[in-house]
């Protein structure tokens, strides 16, 4: 296989007027354009891209996953979202766990039928066209797009095909064959090879008509039951059958000016609210932009928010956990002092085992509508496993619980478990007399990459005043923790200096740098739509304030598409 993958080429931002959508497969970028011009407004296109990914990137995601959104309703300021992450099986208690004979030091592995939650994009996607699309089409019409995609086939672009054929790799070495109806012929496509899913294109079609009891109820539901079960699994129909997505109230901060919104926990959201808390109170700019000074800020603080952020983040059903003091401006103040220019901090609480396989777009529309979509199967293809004529996979989000008794992620029956997957909007702060104007829908895929890249990208535009090309093209840091040797670690994208490596050595930092090729898959895939150049340092507020402008990650296939 080649793993050669070299970053040459230049993009300019993606200007436009009316409407425009960022995602990380060109042809679903495609799908999600051609429903803006069809009459349907944001919410509409970010479905239509979301099932596009679904057949163009199914090592990222799929209907056997989960979903979040975020919709910037244009004519009320307000920013409202869906939370489309399903729970585990009622029946799989910690103690039915332990009559298994599992135990914490030794759970089942990550690809096992018993880590498989309860899939919520499908039910997702339905609720986002429901409440947030303007109703000009139908949920048929909507993922009808992607639904030719997987009938009529598609070439497998570059990153994709690369993911691709790692984790059929992967799930092999784990003693798991992946479903059929994502090989040919036994393999992963290549880059460039034709793929068609129709069983893939068959569950789209009766979702189109159907709605949610196409998936939840009937074929699939059982479909899904019968491969859990005969993998040792114990999801039953009634599990499918109750699960339905919540709508959700975001969580923002603001910071100089803008206000940045993300999905309320059981997400890692709060990360990056808390993260930026934190920079707050460090002069970031005066720092220089990928300098040693700005780059150990930036990993003390992200080591502070996850340590934060693993131990409250969970199911709120099933702990509680203190949002406003963690939110309040002065609890960060007080983080932010435990940060020593001149030296690591030691003695840092530790982390969960990552996953990173998430695709995340956006979409802006004619009316100023934004919709801020994520969705994955956590791991690749997740489980692997692939409910009978059914053309995806289940995902393995039951891998972040953890056995540990009293654990905030300890499993029990019907929870939903920590999320890495977030999507996120800036608006101007809120006002008394005014609603808040959109400023961009931004997110970068990535595991635990997502709450440092969200950062890092806005910090880009925001404090360095760099397009959203040039802030998703900039070199990225990716703040690791490793449960093994109980270890951080800073990884330096190609690009970051090596004296900067150096002196992040010298302060007491493991640093890998450079890391190149495909391994900077690591530092997640980002989309960025803006309005207006806020961004921009000379032409503040310009005369255009309605100018769209896209950028799309260079480390993923996509584009951003406008009209
Ligand atoms: C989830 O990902 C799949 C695969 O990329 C995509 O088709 C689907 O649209 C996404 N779902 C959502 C709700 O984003
Ligand atoms: C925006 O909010 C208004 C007022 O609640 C509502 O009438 C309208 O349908 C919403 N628009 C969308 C696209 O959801
Ligand atoms: C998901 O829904 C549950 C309600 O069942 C809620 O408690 C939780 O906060 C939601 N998570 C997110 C990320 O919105
Ligand atoms: C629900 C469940 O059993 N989750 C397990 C999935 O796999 C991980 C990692 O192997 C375990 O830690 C979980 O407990
Ligand atoms: C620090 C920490 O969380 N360490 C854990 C890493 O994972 C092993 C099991 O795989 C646990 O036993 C450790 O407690």
């Amino acid at each position: 296989m080649d793993t050669h993958l070299t970053f040459s080429s230049r993009r300019s931002p993606v200007v436009c007027l009316h409407g425009c959508v960022a995602s990380s497969q060109p042809l679903a970028s495609s799908v999600g354009l051609d429903i803006l011009k069809r009459g349907g407004n944001a919410a509409d296109a970010a479905v239509a891209v979301a099932a596009a990914l679904a057949v163009t990137e199914p090592s990222s995601t799929g209907p056997g996953g989960d979903a979040f959104c975020l919709f910037y309703n244009s004519s009320t300021g307000e920013v409202t979202g869906i939370n489309g992450s399903g729970r585990s099986p009622k029946a799989q208690t910690l103690d039915f766990l332990e009559g298994r004979g599992y135990t914490a030091e030794a759970p089942p592995s990550p690809f096992d039928a018993l880590n498989i939650t309860v899939p919520g994009a499908p039910a997702c996607w339905c609720d986002t066209v429901q409440l947030f699309g303007n109703h000009k089409l139908s949920l048929r019409e909507v993922l009808s797009g992607a639904v030719e995609l997987a009938e009529v086939g598609f070439p497998v672009a570059e990153v994709a095909a690369h993911h691709w054929a790692n984790w059929v790799a992967a799930l092999r070495d784990a003693g798991r064959e992946l479903g059929g109806d994502l090989l040919i012929d036994g393999h992963a496509p290549k880059c460039g090879q034709v793929f068609r899913n129709p069983a893939l294109a068959q569950t789209l079609k009766e979702l189109g008509e159907l709605g949610k009891p196409a998936f939840y109820q009937g074929r699939v539901a059982q479909a899904i039951v019968d491969v859990i079960n005969q993998n040792g699994g114990v999801m039953t129909l009634d599990d499918l059958s109750s699960h339905d997505s919540e709508v959700i109230t975001p969580i923002s901060t603001d910071y100089k000016g803008v206000c940045l919104w993300e999905p309320p926990p059981n997400s890692q959201g709060l990360a990056a609210l808390l993260l930026l808390n934190i920079l707050e109170n460090f002069p970031l700019k005066a720092l220089d932009h990928n300098s040693p000074d700005y780059i150990h800020v930036l990993v003390e603080a992200v080591r502070l928010t996850l340590a934060d952020a693993l131990r409250y983040l969970s199911d709120p059903e099933h702990v509680t956990i203190p949002l406003e003091t963690l939110l309040d401006k002065s609890y960060s103040q007080q983080r932010a002092q435990l940060i020593s220019m001149d030296r690591a901090m030691e003695d840092l609480e530790p982390g969960l085992m990552t996953g990173s396989d998430t695709v995340y777009f956006c979409v802006i529309d004619s009316q100023g509508n934004a919709c801020s979509f994520v969705n994955s199967t956590y791991m690749g293809f997740g489980s692997g496993l692939v409910p009978k004529d059914c053309g995806f996979s289940l995902q393995n989000r039951g891998a972040s619980f953890t056995l540990r008794r009293n654990h905030v992620n300890c499993v029990a029956g019907g929870k939903r478990p920590y999320h890495t997957i977030i999507p996120a909007l800036l608006t101007e702060p809120a006002t008394e007399s005014q609603k808040p104007r959109l400023l961009a829908a931004l997110g970068v895929m990535g595991a635990f990459m997502q709450p440092q890249g969200h950062v890092q990208v806005l910090l880009n535009m925001l404090e360095f005043g760099m397009n959203p090309q040039q802030a998703l093209d900039a070199p990225r840091v990716y703040v690791a923790y490793d449960n093994k040797t109980d270890q951080w670690s800073v990884n330096l994208e190609e690009g970051v200096d090596q004296q900067v490596a150096e002196e992040l050595r010298r302060r007491g930092h493991k640093v890998n740098w450079p890391i190149t090729g495909h391994k900077r898959s690591q530092f997640g895939r980002g989309q960025i739509i803006t309005v207006g150049d806020w961004w921009s340092s000379s032409v503040r507020q310009a005369d255009h304030p309605s100018v769209l402008w896209a950028g799309s990650d260079p480390r993923g296939d996509g584009c951003a598409h406008g009209y």
